[in-house]
């Protein structure tokens, strides 16, 4: 009998569904369910409570376009505070900066980081770097007491659902906005505008409350919902298109798989109805 995985979609009344090889990791922490599973055409894949956090096969271009677009516009990005991403993938990308002298990863739930650096060591193992920091508390406390200042914000959250939740209020995008320097961007996974227009609606209308320049951008992620896949861009200073660092992406010289100079700028160019979506939010 094979096993099968199936994320639902309550919503849209629509599932994905994987074949699954074997179970590597089923574990209930105080928070949640998380699950490792191994398939043969996507590879490993990290669920949260039955939700895809990412498969081998496509976890690079979440991974590279939540990380490389605030970073490429940011002319000095030192110091970096990372919310979620307890998987390290975002940790990963960042770390590709030299101008990157801190990062602090505030992951609710370190049995994420236990289970990754164990099954997805590739992807998991720059937690482990001395320019990182890891707090495991929940970051709606830790942005609410810290002093720290940081030049990028990056929430790299699950669904706002559960322990997500808290993660997508007005209240939390106040707090990170002063944790920023006069000049700093915050980025947020902002999930599928095709399918859960009402949420990024309000996304867009929360971070409007907050900061003087909101824009968003998308990116081809296949294994979460319809595969159309968003991020929210709010910044103090910086335009994300004008102010992209074309000479310090042309030195660094990276080879990544999905993000490129080209498509920094493209990405941010939205289909009619995200754009209205947007607007009228
Ligand atoms: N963040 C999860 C994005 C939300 C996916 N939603 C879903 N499958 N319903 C990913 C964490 C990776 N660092």
């Amino acid at each position: 009998m094979p096993i099968r995985f199936r994320e639902d979609y309550p919503e849209v009344m629509a599932f994905l569904g994987f074949e699954v090889r074997k179970m590597l990791f089923s574990r209930k922490s105080p928070f949640q369910k998380i699950d490792v599973l191994e398939t043969d055409t996507f590879g490993r894949v990290l669920l949260i409570d039955n939700l895809v956090m990412f498969t081998e096969k496509d976890e690079f271009v979440y991974h590279e376009m939540i990380a490389h677009v605030p970073l490429f516009v940011h002319p000095d990005p030192q110091n970096i505070l990372i919310i979620g991403g307890g998987d390290g993938g975002t940790i990963r990308e960042c770390l590709k900066h030299p101008e990157v002298q801190k990062i602090d990863l505030v992951e609710i739930d370190q049995l994420v980081t236990q289970a990754c650096l164990k099954y997805t060591p590739y992807l998991s193992e720059k937690i482990l770097n001395e320019r990182v920091n890891c707090y495991f508390e929940d970051a709606v406390e830790f942005v609410k007491k810290s002093n720290y200042r940081y030049q990028i914000i990056i929430i790299d959250s699950t669904d706002p659902i559960n322990v997500g939740e808290g993660l997508f209020t007005v209240e939390f995008y106040q707090n990170c906005n002063k944790l920023l320097t006069p000049d700093g961007i915050l980025v947020a996974q902002s999930e599928s505008p095709i399918w859960f227009p009402k949420l990024i609606k309000g996304i867009a209308k929360k971070l409007n409350s907050v900061f003087p320049k909101v824009h968003f951008y998308q990116a081809n992620i296949p294994t979460y919902p319809s595969g159309f896949w968003s991020f929210a861009f709010a910044s103090k200073k910086y335009h994300p298109v004008t102010d992209f660092r074309k000479k310090r992406y042309r030195e660094l010289n990276l080879k990544l798989k999905y993000y490129n100079d080209r498509l920094h700028s493209a990405t941010f160019n939205l289909p009619t109805f995200f754009d209205e979506l947007i607007n009228n939010a």
